[in-house]
């Protein structure tokens, strides 16, 4: 009990992280954890991953899914980092000995041609900043037991950010209405979920105006070249040692990974 110590529980998370050892959620011992104290632990975490030489590919949303967002009783997502060490290459393999309990999920990914800084972004600047699309595998996996958490533990775990496989095929958004793209996401052959962009708070593009403008709260802003995930379009499905894991995109082409020991 006591007082949150925003250092340590960083340090605390991180070497999870790196042990690949789940832990008990924070709120256990801190339930009086806010939202706010949550970002401090993140700010503390990012601080960390970064004397250690890792380096941001770029931010991420969580939680912008009508499903996920109920699953949880909040109304507003989240946002963590994704840091270069998580990047898999496109086709490649992810080892389950590098990992806890991970889950996959299919995302649009956007990469902007221009800095956008909150408040006030709308849907349709981020579209008009916006350089290419393109498909994403995020690889979750909580820090905590059994991925069970409350809304500022997996804020202060990076929002369970752990790998991620981007497409190779990049698209000017141009006239392309992403909140009409199907998308599937299959295991060795077999659909396992689906859904289309709108998934994500309506429009992926919505999901990176939010992002900006909790950002924009802080003092902080997206930069141009920054690869943003939008958030889960399908579920979080559970990863075994062997799969073959493949998501389809309408228009925007593939993206695959395996799951190797
Ligand atoms: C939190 C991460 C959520 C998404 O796309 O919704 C996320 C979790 O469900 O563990 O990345
Ligand atoms: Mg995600």
């Amino acid at each position: 009990m006591g007082v949150l110590n925003v250092k340590s529980t960083a340090e605390f998370l991180h070497k999870a992280e790196m042990d690949k050892r789940e832990v008990l959620r924070i709120t256990a011992d801190y339930p009086d954890m806010t939202v706010e104290e949550a970002y401090c632990v993140l700010k503390e975490l990012v601080a960390l991953k970064r004397k250690q030489g890792h380096r941001i590919v770029g931010p991420k949303m969580g939680l912008t899914s009508q499903a996920k967002m109920k699953q949880m009783n909040v109304e507003e997502p989240i946002y963590g980092y994704i840091f270069d060490y998580m990047v898999v290459s496109e086709g490649g393999a992810v080892s389950m000995g590098d990992l806890i309990h991970p889950k996959v999920e299919a995302e649009i990914a956007f990469v902007l041609g221009r800095d956008i800084e909150g408040p006030g972004i709308t849907g349709a600047q981020v579209l008009a900043a916006t350089e290419y699309v393109l498909p994403a595998l995020e690889i979750i996996d909580s820090r905590y037991e059994n991925f069970k958490f409350t809304l500022p533990d997996v804020i202060a775990d990076n929002a369970s950010s752990s790998r991620v496989v981007f497409g190779s095929r990049l698209t000017r958004p141009g006239n392309l209405e992403l909140d009409l793209v199907g998308v599937t996401l299959s295991i060795n052959g077999e659909i396992k979920d689906l859904g289309a962009g709108a998934a994500v708070v309506g429009h992926p593009a919505n999901s990176v105006a939010m992002l900006a403008n909790m950002l924009g709260r802080k003092g902080e802003k997206l930069k141009a070249g920054d690869i943003i995930l939008t958030g889960g379009i399908t579920g979080a499905v559970m990863l075994a040692v062997g799969d073959t894991v493949t998501a389809k995109l309408d228009g925007l082409g593939e993206v695959g990974f395996k799951v190797t020991e």
